[in-house]
């Protein structure tokens, strides 16, 4: 099996919304370098079509997480246009089994790449900071994989949405800004910024850093979710999420 027919296999999984059984427990001896390349592939099948790369994500951003999944690394995916939510509505139709989970968008004003890049690169790169719900749904049975599997899914991606407001980098401490997760008036997880690798801003370094060791860049005017600030929860038809960012509003979600 080529990584190009692996790709292909995602592709037809996750427009079809239909699980499949794990990559590693069907092909011996996939690495986490062929991972990105299958999930570039796998991207590349939709921009042949007709979408385009707006931004990346990185994921596993907190120790918890990463313990979940048994790694000690973050990863990455790419966003693409057609998983944005223009409005703070999601239909469940086209997804498997997914989750939400509360984060920090940067968006750019100039590109960032290479290997040295530091977090006052970052706040000189950063046009604003906007709060961002993300839907992620793993295409694997019991939403269960491995750092490999999950790579090639293009990191669980499936669906975001950045609130209508922009925030100045420097208004905050990003790393203590608290957030409260209700699903249907119900309170069921809490976090703060910090969760992010200590600080989001560390997410948008790794993000560069882990670019850069494939040739590629984060271009001016794209967006980069920094990671989970909570644990993501299960969603179902007819649910409300609300997210409250401490100091700087609220996103709901409707769930459809
Ligand atoms: O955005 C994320 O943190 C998802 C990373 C992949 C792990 C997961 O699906 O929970
Ligand atoms: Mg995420």
């Amino acid at each position: 099996m080529t990584l190009e027919a692996i790709a292909n296999e995602l592709y037809d999984h996750q427009t079809s919304a239909e699980e499949l059984e794990k990559l590693t427990l069907r092909y011996d001896g996939l690495s986490v370098e062929d991972a990105y390349q299958i999930q570039a592939l796998l991207m590349e099948r939709y921009m042949r079509g007709n979408d385009r790369l707006i931004g990346w994500k990185m994921g596993l951003t907190s120790k918890a997480k990463q313990q979940s999944v048994g790694v000690d690394e973050a990863i990455y995916g790419h966003l693409l246009k057609s998983m944005e939510l223009d409005s703070p509505e999601v239909s469940l139709q086209g997804l498997i089994h997914p989750r939400v989970e509360p984060e920090l968008a940067f968006v750019l004003k100039r590109p960032l790449e290479g290997p040295d890049v530091t977090p006052r690169d970052v706040w000189l790169a950063t046009e604003c900071i906007m709060p961002a719900i993300e839907v992620i749904d793993s295409r694997y049975k019991n939403f269960s994989f491995t750092l490999v599997d999950v790579v090639a899914d293009n990191a669980s991606s499936a669906k975001f949405y950045v609130g209508p407001q922009a925030f100045s980098p420097y208004q905050f401490q990003w790393e203590n800004v608290g957030v409260v997760m209700k699903q249907n008036g119900v309170v069921v997880q809490t976090g703060a910024g910090a969760a992010v690798l200590g600080h989001p801003v560390h997410s948008v370094v790794e993000q560069v850093r882990m670019l850069s060791r494939v040739g590629k860049r984060i271009e001016a005017g794209m967006l980069v979710l920094t990671g989970g600030i909570t644990e993501a929860i299960h969603i179902y038809e007819g649910d409300s999420v609300c997210v409250e960012f401490d100091g700087i509003g609220e996103l709901n979600l409707s769930v459809r």
